[in-house]
């Protein structure tokens, strides 16, 4: 099929699903995204430019952004319960904490929270029902999300929610069986995260080895805030899992490396480099390698989105990505100010040495030898200083 007349048909299905949606009953009927918008200074106009930049986002053509204004607009029929297991919190205040709401976060009030425990009022065994009351009566329809690393087997009472005291594990367990789309939300989530660095003393692991259902991995820590409102927009378009990576992370967010996408990727190939934090090169903004950036090994979008309402980003700010998007980063990638060297690598390179995926995926993905043995030079001095 050509990639037109492939467009056209989800085109149609996409049309066919959100109008189907629109017909079931909103969850908050007294709410118009419009207006709330409008309420909070947004023009139309400003929310047709956000539904295009999403519209791209998610690595559609631009004639779904009508799609796309329409998914947000109808985002209130589908039911949200947002569970937190052990974790900083920090993947909701990606989302929630802002000078002004952005629009994201406006989208995200809109949706049907049925339960999320940073924004609801209620609290221990109200709490608890309510969770439940949600779960059961939603069966088979409500969104999971789940942020948070989950002690499991006999360290699960290492976490305990509510008035019954229910493990972390069980409430998730219980939560995802009759969920209809599971998102694990932040790298704890997706794969273990702070808690199950070693020596992990809880024994935390991931969401998807709490549940045998398919779980949609958002990680960063925190995600951006359009990462997690660009997945349920995703869902709520088609109705099925996106194209996911070897780590179930959805392409149209990690697809490409911090690297493929950084605005310091001509110095890097210049090989102009930061040699101390604060020095001259530093402040001409040149390439952050030699002070341990780890944006050759890790796939995100930061620098497309970027965060607090598309301000900043840890590399525009000057500080090399730590690699906070890849399972296990925590004790695969520090020290997080010196390059990786030749200490084996152990996620997305299935374990090649840093200097031969530099020397390697450098050159593939460049085309270009010089890079590669430009990689290989600064490993090498590196090496000769220490
Ligand atoms: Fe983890 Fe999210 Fe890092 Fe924190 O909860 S991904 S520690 S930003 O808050 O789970
Ligand atoms: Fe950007 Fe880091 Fe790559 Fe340098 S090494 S170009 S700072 S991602
Ligand atoms: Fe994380 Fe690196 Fe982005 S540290 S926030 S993946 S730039």
């Amino acid at each position: 099929m050509k990639i037109q007349d492939a467009n056209g048909e989800l085109f149609k299905q996409a049309s066919k699903r959100l109008d189907e949606l629109a017909k079931l009953p909103a969850h908050n009927a007294d709410k118009d995204l419009m207006q709330e918008l409008e309420s909070r200074g947004f023009s139309r106009r400003d929310f047709m430019k956000w539904s295009g930049m999403m519209t791209a986002t998610l690595a559609l053509p631009a004639s779904f952004a009508p799609l796309t204004a329409k998914a947000a607009e109808v985002a209130n029929r589908l039911p949200v319960v947002w569970l937190h297991m052990a974790e900083c919190t920090g993947c909701s205040e990606s989302l929630l904490r802002s000078d002004a709401p952005s629009i994201d976060s406006l989208i995200f009030d809109y949706i049907s929270l049925e339960y999320h425990e940073t924004v609801m009022a209620a609290a221990g065994w109200q709490a608890e029902q309510n969770l439940h009351h949600a779960i059961e009566k939603y069966a088979g329809e409500y969104i999971l999300m789940v942020e948070g690393g989950i002690p499991k087997g006999s360290s699960e009472f290492y976490l305990t929610i509510g008035g019954h005291a229910r493990t972390g594990a069980e409430e998730a367990r219980i939560a995802a069986k009759n969920a209809k789309a599971i998102f694990a939300i932040g790298t704890c989530s997706s794969f273990g995260g702070i808690q199950a660095a070693h020596p992990n003393p809880t024994n935390a692991v991931p969401l998807s080895e709490i549940t045998s259902r398919n779980v949609i991995n958002v990680p960063g820590c925190p995600p951006s805030e359009k990462n997690i409102v660009g997945n349920v927009l995703h869902y709520i378009l088609f109705g099925s899992l996106p194209t996911l990576d070897a780590y179930n992370r959805p392409t149209w967010a990690y697809g490409l490396r911090i690297h493929d996408l950084c605005e310091r990727r001509g110095r890097f190939d210049a090989g102009q480099f930061v040699e101390h934090f604060g020095d001259e090169n530093a402040q001409k903004g040149y390439c952050l390698y030699k002070v341990g950036c780890k944006g050759p090994y890790t796939f995100n979008n930061c620098s497309k989105l970027r965060f607090n309402q598309h301000t900043s980003w840890p590399i525009q700010a000057g500080h090399g990505c730590i690699g906070c998007s890849e399972p296990h980063f925590w004790d695969t990638m520090n020290p997080f100010e010196e390059p990786i060297g030749n200490k084996l690598y152990a996620t997305s390179f299935n374990g090649l040495g840093a200097d031969k995926t530099a020397d390697t995926i450098g050159a593939v993905v460049l085309g270009a030898t010089a890079i590669g043995i430009a990689a290989h030079a600064i490993i090498s001095s590196t090496q000769n200083a220490k």
